[in-house]
């Protein structure tokens, strides 16, 4: 007698009309994801939305928030039950979002499911999200976004085998219908990658010799990338690793690594037990902070920082192709490929803008305002990418983080820069907002308010130079006559209300002037930002939620 193989079910569902997916990714309430056929609906539109996966490997993972392990279920049982022939999923459900990237690329996947809702809090009533990633290991491009979304608003039925769950936490094989599942340690590719691109043994001599770093995995993904990579194979004292267990609500916290969520790093930078360097990851491992003794360094400097002295890793030691940054990043990095010769490219906010730069070859470091950056190694932000590359930096220069930022703006200049965040605004009142902003465009440019003077005012419209996609309404922006800059944006990754994003930049060479306090230095700006598109009167608020 032959054992049949667990059969595949056929389920009638209905649309959900609300399904899709933003900068990066669908995002909702848990709960929203936990209704019946909520999570099936999105995946079997997905599947639906690509082609010639019979027999191919799906990469499956997650940041391990609450409702990670049923998702995985889910997606293992779809996946198998759809026709691909492999699932590659990390042990205990988890991946962090580069891992993944990493493990798609490595393993020639056919493409991969994270389950994050990346720098979002997670638990029974906060987010959940799920996002598909293509064979470059790179978010899926609005072509494939957009169309799992039409399929979202007419599904009728989804597939699934009917199996038992698997043991997530069990390295190794098991069959689930016709597909077989592979359990994976989720560290051991990405750890591989990392030592093929840094001087592991250049830093390793560093901490030795008493370098010292703390780095906050805010009880989220990164907590056993960070342990085997700073503390197991780079010497990095014990502890240097902190909240590294990742927790279904992230310890009560908000995992994103910035100077409001991440205060206490900040805090300890700057205090006199500061370490050498202070680090932090998101939910899902794509985002970076990085802060020195004394020194914060934004993540628009970052990039420039990086891409300047990207030569003394071993993986770019013959250069950099070129830096692509996300519109509302600061100008910084512009100066510095401008210096090297090579390309700059200016894209829409999200990593999936990136994917074809860095297939092409025309870029190798990219990166974005909001604490990402990365390079051609994988195609995602890569958090502790960007936290080996500047103890890299660091142990190639030796010098400090602050002497490194400060001979950085000596060189270069320094490009001011903040972004304010108006958080859980209503929809209504934040696109009005944008409308209004919209149709004062035209008669914006030769307007003057005080000493500033608008030269231009657009709203961003890309044109991908690989694939000639053109992506419009990505921004409205006001570029000034001295070289100022305000951004208006929406936010695509919240899940409830609005959240109008306000990006402010002023260029000063000036190196006596190097030391202002940031908001005070664009104190001239931020008015404006106000008087252009009367924030206050749309928003009811006075201030910003969040000063980055
Ligand atoms: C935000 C950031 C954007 C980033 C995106 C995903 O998007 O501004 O730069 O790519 O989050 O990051 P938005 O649409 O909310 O401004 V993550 O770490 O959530 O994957
Ligand atoms: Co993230």
């Amino acid at each position: 007698m032959t054992v049949s193989l667990s059969p595949v079910q056929t389920i009638a569902t209905k649309p959900f009309a609300d399904q899709r997916p933003g900068t990066s990714g669908l995002r909702k309430k848990t709960k929203v994801f936990q209704q019946p056929h909520y999570l099936a609906n999105f995946v079997q539109s997905i599947f639906a939305s690509l082609e010639g996966f019979e027999g191919k490997t799906l990469v499956v993972g997650g940041d391990g928030r609450f409702f990670n392990r049923e998702a995985i279920q889910i997606v293992i049982k779809m996946a198998a039950a759809n026709g691909f022939g492999e699932i590659l999923v990390g042990r205990g459900g988890i991946l962090s979002t580069p891992a993944a990237s990493a493990l798609i690329r490595a393993e020639k996947a056919f493409g991969g499911i994270v389950l994050s809702a990346s720098h979002n809090p997670g638990g029974p009533d906060e987010d959940f999200g799920i996002k598909y990633n293509i064979s470059n290991g790179g978010p899926a491009p609005e072509k494939i976004t957009e169309a799992i979304f039409a399929h979202s608003k007419t599904i009728e039925s989804y597939k699934i085998v009917e199996a038992p769950d698997v043991d997530l936490d069990a390295l190794g094989e098991t069959q689930v219908g016709r597909a077989k599942v592979r359990i994976v340690d989720p560290v051991a590719v990405y750890l591989k990658l990392m030592e093929s691109l840094f001087d592991f043994p250049a830093i390793k001599q560093m901490f030795g010799a008493g370098f010292t770093l703390k780095f906050d995995a805010m009880s989220a993904v990164t907590g056993p990338y960070a342990k085997a990579i700073f503390e197991e194979a780079l010497g990095a004292a014990p502890g240097s690793v902190v909240n590294a267990e990742p927790l279904p609500d992230f310890g009560g916290h908000h995992p994103d690594p910035n100077l409001v969520h991440a205060k206490h790093l900040y805090d300890l930078a700057m205090s006199a037990k500061a370490p050498d360097l202070c680090a932090a990851s998101d939910g899902d491992g794509d985002r970076n902070l990085v802060i020195g003794r004394g020194q914060f360094v934004t993540p628009s400097d970052s990039l420039a920082i990086i891409a300047a002295n990207a030569h003394l890793a071993p993986g770019y030691k013959s250069g950099i192709a070129g830096v692509a940054r996300s519109m509302p990043t600061s100008r910084a990095a512009d100066r510095v490929a401008e210096k090297l010769g090579v390309g700059i490219y200016e894209t829409p906010t999200g990593w999936k803008f990136f994917g074809n730069l860095l297939d092409a070859g025309k870029v190798t470091i990219c990166g974005e305002e909001s604490a990402g950056a990365g390079s051609n190694h994988v195609r995602e932000k890569d958090g502790l990418w960007a936290v080996l590359m500047w103890l890299n930096i660091l142990a190639a220069r030796k010098q400090s983080v602050k002497d490194i930022v400060r001979a950085h703006w000596a060189d270069y200049g320094r490009n001011y820069y903040s972004r304010h965040d108006y958080e859980g605004v209503a929809s209504e009142s934040a696109d009005a907002l944008i409308a209004g902003l919209r149709a004062s465009l035209p008669a914006l440019p030769g307007q003057s308010l005080g000493a500033l003077t608008i030269a231009a005012a657009d709203d961003f419209a890309y044109h991908d130079p690989v694939d000639g996609s053109v992506s419009k309404q990505q921004g409205v922006r006001i570029l000034f006559a001295d070289g100022s800059r305000i951004v208006y944006r929406l936010s695509g990754t919240g899940t409830s209300g609005a959240t109008l994003r306000v990006y402010i930049e002023r260029f000063e060479p000036d190196l006596a002037k190097h030391d202002l306090e940031t908001q005070a230095a664009l104190a001239k700006l931020i008015a404006a930002a106000e008087k252009i598109a009367d924030i206050r009167r749309h928003t009811g608020r006075d201030e910003p939620s969040v000063i980055t």
